[in-house]
């Protein structure tokens, strides 16, 4: 017993000097977590983020990053992040408008025609509101987005050609009125599901389908569960990079500056990473099985509006919203 207490006492003592070029701990160590893996460009470039900081700030901040949904699924982690038990989180706006009711704006079906309208628009007045909601819920915001990119969608059944094809389908959507509201207008049967159990409700047979951008189909090994890809671009979605306050203004002014910045410059070299992905992912996922189809969106969006659905989320978001986004997209909705 007293040679076991000396050997781990003699071990504590012994540890700074076995470990000389080991540099001092951080003054900061702070969490961000996500949902996607590793492999995904929103990790590999926070990766590099994190050393960026790491040096830039001599080791006073280090960045711990926490890929697919380690600490818990989307709207879990959401809680977290505001009781400040994780630093920050990457969140699509569509999901966070289950606390920040307008941020899910940019998620309007048909509203973005294409990427040049997008960065615009997120890097303009429409980014600038949606940010000036989130701070005003108690977050903290990084001023440029992440690109998830425009999402397509899948099924076990049969490919998605016209709009009558989402009639009655089981279609998995994240958590969120405005999504689950996109796939009733459509006479679907959405079931909100997290992306931690996407897999499994897919494998399982709990829904038939389920929509995302190419790159996560890619990293979520989508083909495995799934058969028919249709090209349907029916929604942008990115990521917001979100901070706990407290947390945030625990931070001297420099170092939140070179957070700030480095976080920034890394969301645009992910959104270079996404884009590329998500125009040449079609020849490899169609090598893993997947059954192409492109879609003509016209009847889509003439369905969503015959169902009342431009009408109710502007009537919900409000005329000033709804003015900013009309204004950021060019046309009226
Ligand atoms: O949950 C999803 O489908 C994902 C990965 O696209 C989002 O984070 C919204």
């Amino acid at each position: 017993r007293r040679t076991i207490l000396l050997g781990a006492a003699a071990g504590a003592l012994a540890a700074p000097f076995i470990r000389p070029g080991m540099a001092r701990a951080a003054e900061f160590s702070y969490k961000i977590a996500n949902n996607q893996p590793l492999e995904h460009p929103s990790n590999v470039r926070l990766a590099e983020a994190a050393k960026a900081i790491l040096e830039a700030t001599d080791g006073r901040f280090d960045l711990q990053i926490f890929p697919s949904n380690q600490l818990g699924a989307d709207t879990d982690v959401l809680g977290q992040l505001r009781s400040g038990g994780v630093e920050f989180f990457q969140l699509s706006p569509v999901i966070l408008s289950t606390l920040v009711p307008n941020a899910s704006i940019n998620g309007v079906g048909y509203a973005f025609p294409d990427y040049d309208t997008v960065w615009k628009a997120m890097d303009g007045d429409l980014g600038a509101y949606a940010r000036g909601q989130i701070e005003n819920a108690g977050l903290v915001v990084m001023d440029k987005i992440w690109d998830n990119g425009f999402r397509q969608t899948t099924s076990s059944t049969k490919p998605i050609v016209t709009p009558a094809d989402l009639q009655g389908f089981k279609i998995r959507v994240p958590v969120s009125p405005l999504w689950t509201s996109l796939y009733t207008a459509f006479g679907s049967a959405p079931a909100s599901i997290n992306f931690a159990e996407v897999y499994t409700a897919l494998q399982t047979g709990i829904v038939d389908g389920q929509e995302n951008p190419l790159a996560i189909m890619k990293v979520a090994k989508m083909w495995e569960v799934q058969k028919y890809l249709s090209m349907t671009n029916h929604m942008w979605d990115g990521f917001w990079l979100l901070g706990n306050r407290r947390s945030w203004n625990a931070l001297p002014e420099d170092v939140q500056q070179v957070v700030a910045d480095s976080f920034n410059a890394s969301a645009d070299d992910q959104r270079a990473d996404v884009m590329a992905l998500n125009a040449s992912l079609k020849d490899e996922l169609e090598a893993e099985g997947f059954v192409f189809n492109d879609v003509d969106p016209a009847p889509f969006e003439d369905k969503l509006r015959e169902a009342g659905f431009y009408a109710q989320w502007k009537a919900t978001y409000g005329e000033e919203a709804w003015a900013i986004l009309e204004a950021a997209v060019g046309r009226s909705l």
